[in-house]
Order: structure tokens, then sequence, then C-alpha cells
């Protein structure tokens, strides 16, 4: 009886982890939005050099999230970064229309490593505040999240002034 019930009340109890991995282009708004997560408040950054890694609770989940930084030599090591993640999120400045390009190939490159295979993709249109601003339709559009078969993507709109 004893033991049927430290195993129900463990059961109940247990803290789920979920690793997650966010990158995108420099200065898409990711080390913003780690912060912005983790203590609610937008907070001044600089541009990472490294990673920052948070731990953010929600109700009996407990994400690590991982926020690599994104400029071009660095993208060269997310994939360091790639082993058990479970999500991916992809962090876009809807304003930078010159390069959503780039964006979309470091996306599908990234999509297409055997390690991401099961990952679930959060697509975060950030800077939606920013005039130019491109809407979801056109972002799915650009990045090419149509072409994505039998992945689940999720495509939301942010802006740290939110
Ligand atoms: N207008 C606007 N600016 C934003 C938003 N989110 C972030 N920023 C600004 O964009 C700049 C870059 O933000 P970061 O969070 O440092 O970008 P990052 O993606 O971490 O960049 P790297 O670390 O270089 O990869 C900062 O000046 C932010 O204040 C947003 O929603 N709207
Ligand atoms: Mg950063």
């Amino acid at each position: 009886m004893g033991v049927f019930f430290s195993n129900l009340f463990s059961r109940l109890f247990e803290k789920k982890e979920m690793r997650l991995l966010m990158v995108g282009l420099d200065a898409a708004g990711k080390t913003t939005v780690l912060y912005k997560l983790k203590l609610g408040e937008v907070v001044t950054t600089i541009p990472t050099l490294g990673f920052n890694v948070e731990t953010v609770e929600y109700k009996n989940i407990s994400f690590t999230v991982w926020d690599v930084g994104g400029q071009d030599v660095i993208r060269r090591l997310w994939r360091h970064y790639y082993q058990n993640t479970k999500g991916l999120i992809f962090v876009v400045d809807s304003s930078d229309h010159d390069r959503i390009e780039t964006a979309a190939e470091e996306l599908n490159a990234m999509l297409a490593e055997d390690e991401m295979r099961d990952a679930l993709l959060l697509v975060l249109a950030n800077k939606q505040d920013l005039p130019k601003a491109m809407a979801v339709h056109e972002l799915t559009d650009r990045l090419g999240l149509h072409a994505l078969r039998g992945r689940q993507v999720n495509t939301h709109t942010h802006t740290h002034t939110l």
C-alpha cells in the first residue's frame, strides 16, 4: 500500500523537463524574448557571443531554454545544441526583409538535420511593432513553412512592447 501511494505521488508530482533551443539570425530578439519569459520584463541586451540558458517553470513542466547567438560565425555552432532538443523556437525579425531568405535557409538546413527530426517548431514572428513588419502569412510563405511535411509547426506573432 505504501509503495502504491509513493509511486502514485511521485508520478503526480513528477516534474517534466523539456529542452528548448532558441535560434534565429542576430538581432532577431532571442535574448529579449528569453528574459521576458524568465523575468517578465524587457531587459537591455548585448549581442550574444555564446549562449544564454535559463529555466522557465510552467505548470508541471520545467523548460530549459538555450538561446544561442545568431551572428554569422556563431550560427556554425548551433548544431552543437541540437541533441535532446524537444522544441525549436525560431525567432525572426519580421521587419528584416533583406535577410528573410537567409533566415529561411538557416531554418530549413537545421530542420533537415537528423537530430532535429522530431523537434516541434515554434516560429516567433518578432518585432511586429515595427512599421514594415511582415505578416504571418508572408513569413510563412517566405520561410517555406508550407513545404514542411509531417512536422508540427506553430507560428506566433510577438513584440516586446506587448
Ligand atoms: N522594435 C522592437 N525591437 C525589439 C523587439 N525585440 C527585440 N528588440 C530589439 O532588438 C535588438 C536585438 O535584440 P536581442 O534580443 O539582443 O537579439 P538576439 O536575437 O539575441 O541577437 P544575437 O544575440 O546577436 O543573436 C535589441 O535592441 C532589442 O531591444 C521587438 O519586439 N520590437
Ligand atoms: Mg542574443
